[in-house]
């Protein structure tokens, strides 16, 4: 197939601004490739990828839909890179089969019946505006299988929808397998309120644990924020690292803990961690729900609940390293993340299998 792939509206593709979806279009792209089909990528400019045919088009990011108030009015730049990608794609439109945008913005929802080609949509997040919202139940109603979520739980947050379960997945290739894990904690995620990092300094002062934390640094403000609030943590901010630094820097943790706030979507770094055999301690909120296999990968807690949190970090040795690890490769292998998508592919073009 001749795919056109429309990257994330707020950073350059590559630089990790754009969070987990990044790293679904890079492990989606890498199977189609490896499969002989022809992937190009439209991307703002500064947007880099050694594998990726990638153009690049200059104009304003977006801001972060879920940073907007639910009833705000859509923002759209005047000099939008999604305006200059959604020209893009208008133009070039007849070469691809299909056209698949991975932006969490209103227009390439509206566009989608302006294309001839057919253009269906991948939802990297759950419901975070009402405008949004509406665009997208109309587009699914309209085109009930133009749309593509990673969770069941995250197509609940716009309530009823027809959208295809994707689900993700990594290239497990990439994931070193640690037996031993050393001691101390990770936290892998944006630095940003909705990623609850408050809640994993509140656990470190109270137990005195290290916790090593990895992501783009969004919101020093925050950060510095959750250090003064709890000026006890041992919290040490690594950085953001490409695929292969990360997992050989959380790969002997002994827990990853999520604090999601929203309802993440599905939880890229859930998978990663499982792969390096990592148990997941999870708030049980949104797509770790369906990931972490309680008391057998991990742990599912209440949401918001610290007591809870501290009280599965106790119980974290009872986890068996190779069993996380299993997991990832039973459900989240490229290549089951790919054929599902090429399935979603085929039901839309009716393409033969
Ligand atoms: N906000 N406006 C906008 N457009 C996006 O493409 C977008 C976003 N917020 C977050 C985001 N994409 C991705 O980082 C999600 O996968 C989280």
């Amino acid at each position: 197939m001749d795919l056109l792939f429309i990257s994330t509206s707020v950073g350059a593709f590559g630089t990790g601004i754009g969070g987990g979806v990044e790293l679904t279009i890079a492990n989606v792209c890498q199977y189609l490739l490896e499969k002989g089909h022809t992937v190009h990528l439209v991307a703002p400019s500064g947007s880099v990828s050694d594998t990726i045919p990638i153009v690049a088009l200059p104009g304003a990011l977006h801001s972060f839909a879920q940073n907007d108030r639910r009833d705000s009015p859509i923002q759209f730049p005047s000099n939008s890179v999604v305006g200059a990608m959604m020209d893009y794609a208008y133009q070039i439109q007849g070469r691809y089969d299909l056209i698949v945008s991975f932006a969490y913005d209103w227009l390439p929802f509206y566009l989608t019946s302006f294309f001839a080609t057919p253009l269906a949509h991948f939802v990297s997040m759950g419901s975070v505006s009402a405008a949004l919202d509406r665009v997208i139940v109309q587009t699914a109603r309209q085109f009930p299988r133009r749309i593509g979520m990673y969770t069941h739980v995250q197509a609940q947050t716009f309530g009823t929808i027809a959208a295809q379960i994707l689900s993700s997945g990594i290239d497990l290739d990439r994931y070193e397998f640690r037996e031993e894990p050393e001691n101390f904690y990770s936290w892998i995620g944006r630095i940003a309120p909705e990623k609850g990092l408050e809640d994993v300094a509140k656990l470190s002062e109270k137990l005195g644990i290290a916790v090593k934390i990895f992501g783009k640094m969004q919101s020093e403000s925050y950060w510095q924020e959750c250090c003064n609030r709890f000026p006890g943590a041992k919290l040490s901010y690594e950085g953001f690292f490409n695929t292969d630094e990360l997992q050989s820097r959380m790969g002997a943790s002994r827990a990853l803990i999520m604090t999601p706030k929203w309802v993440e979507a599905f939880g890229n770094v859930a998978i990663e961690a499982l792969a390096c055999g990592v148990p997941v301690i999870s708030y049980a909120r949104g797509g770790p729900v369906e990931i972490v296999r309680h008391n057998e990968t991990g742990f599912l807690v209440e949401p918001d609940n610290i007591e809870a949190l501290a009280a599965a970090l106790d119980r974290v040795d009872s986890i068996k390293r190779s069993k996380c690890r299993r997991q990832a490769e039973q459900e989240y292998s490229l290549e089951a993340l790919g054929e599902r998508f090429l399935a979603w592919f085929r039901l839309i073009t009716n393409a033969p299998a």
